[in-house]
């Protein structure tokens, strides 16, 4: 998917409104997902650009995904004008519209490829390094949340129904078992047993919201810590990766940023020996979230954030390991058994929470 032709990725940046002619255009970022190219251009003093091809087998509703991204971006502009009279491109993702006015377009063998502002001076962070960053992710997503907490979730298109809904997402493990494509059941027998044997302590959230207990909010759902851009001092500066913004519970997003934070290797860790939670940086992470959305949460959210840390490292297991059974169809891997390693760090994640649970509910307990 990644090694793309230039020729291909050159001519579907020159269809954008860039400022001045193009001289490279190279591969960045690490997402599993989407294909990203950092296009600089004669201006590039100025500014430079990231050109991404939409995986449509994933995204299919391409258009809804854009009307979102752009409601969502317009939105935030508007508060970050009347918050800090700052250019707006400094810190929301911005997107560059294509020569024909349009969001993105459709080349000739059917990719889609649409164009952002590249933040700079601004880094990201796969593993995160001190409390300091940790405290200004939390901050990153509150705020992110808070200032979408006014924006009407019905003009918000659900491009992934289902996304983060724990029943649908094991109702695929249980597809991918009984197909076992692959005859890869047999080597994670143990894998199952952890998760079948967990699946009802994580309906928490599923069976409040359906009873209507908790509000479905605007949540950006892919929070990983790599998805806040900070500055040199460590201050946040943007929230990126939009794709996912969908109507959602805020506990899952607090959940997933969560499951990257408190894991001191990587997602792809083969050694799950090394998996120790770093509980300072839960603490501070836990802490600068909700000094930004103490104030709009209702208590019973709040209440339900460790829920949240304890699923989204558990559903990631579970759509890891399904896509493991089903033959690695959905995310990029990059050797055989790399699903499988992913599922090994998220499951091992959970265990390590269950020694802490006690005081991950204080941390939150206490802030509240
Ligand atoms: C995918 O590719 P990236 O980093 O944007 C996935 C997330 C997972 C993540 C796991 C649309 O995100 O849900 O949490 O991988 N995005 C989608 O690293 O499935
Ligand atoms: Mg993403």
């Amino acid at each position: 998917m990644s090694d793309f032709n230039q020729l291909v990725i050159e001519r579907a940046a020159k269809q954008f409104t860039l400022g001045g002619d193009i001289i490279s255009v190279q591969p960045f970022g690490s997402g599993h997902i989407n294909d990203t190219y950092r296009v600089m251009t004669t201006e590039y003093t100025q500014v430079s650009y990231l050109l991404q091809r939409i995986n449509h087998h994933v995204f299919p509703n391409v258009d809804g995904l854009m009307h979102n991204i752009a409601l969502v971006t317009k939105h935030l502009s508007e508060k970050v004008k009347v918050a800090k009279g700052k250019r707006v491109s400094d810190h929301v993702l911005t997107i560059v519209p294509t020569i024909d006015g349009n969001l993105y377009i459709q080349d000739d063998p059917g990719n889609y490829w649409r164009m952002f502002i590249l933040i700079e001076d601004t880094k990201s962070y796969d593993i995160v390094e001190t409390e300091i960053q940790a405290a200004e992710g939390g901050r990153a997503f509150g705020l992110f949340q808070k200032q979408l907490s006014d924006l009407d979730a019905s003009l918000i298109i659900e491009v992934l129904p289902n996304f983060h809904n724990i029943d649908f997402r094991l109702e695929n493990l249980r597809k991918a078992i009984a197909k076992d494509t692959c005859k890869r059941v047999a080597l994670v027998k143990d894998r199952l047993d952890f998760i079948f044997s967990r699946e009802d302590r994580m309906q928490t959230i599923l069976q409040l919201g359906s009873k209507g207990k908790l509000p479905l909010r605007i949540t950006h759902n892919d929070t990983k810590f790599n998805n806040v851009l900070l500055d040199h001092h460590d201050k946040m500066q943007c929230v990126i990766d939009l794709d996912t913004v969908m109507p959602g519970y805020v506990a899952y997003d607090f959940g997933d940023a969560i499951r990257t934070i408190i894991n001191p290797v990587a997602e792809d860790e083969i050694d799950v020996s090394k998996i120790s939670l770093n509980l300072a940086l839960y603490k501070a992470y836990a802490e600068g979230y909700l000094e930004e959305a103490n104030d709009f949460l209702t208590t019973l959210e709040k209440e339900t954030l460790v829920d949240g840390a304890f699923l989204l490292p558990f559903m990631q297991g579970v759509r890891f390991l399904t896509d493991y059974l089903e033959g690695d169809h959905y995310y990029k891997t990059k050797y055989e058994d790399h699903n499988l390693v992913r599922t090994n760090t998220q499951l091992k994640l959970v265990e390590e929470m269950e020694r802490n649970e006690a005081f991950m509910r204080k941390v939150v307990f206490d802030c509240i």
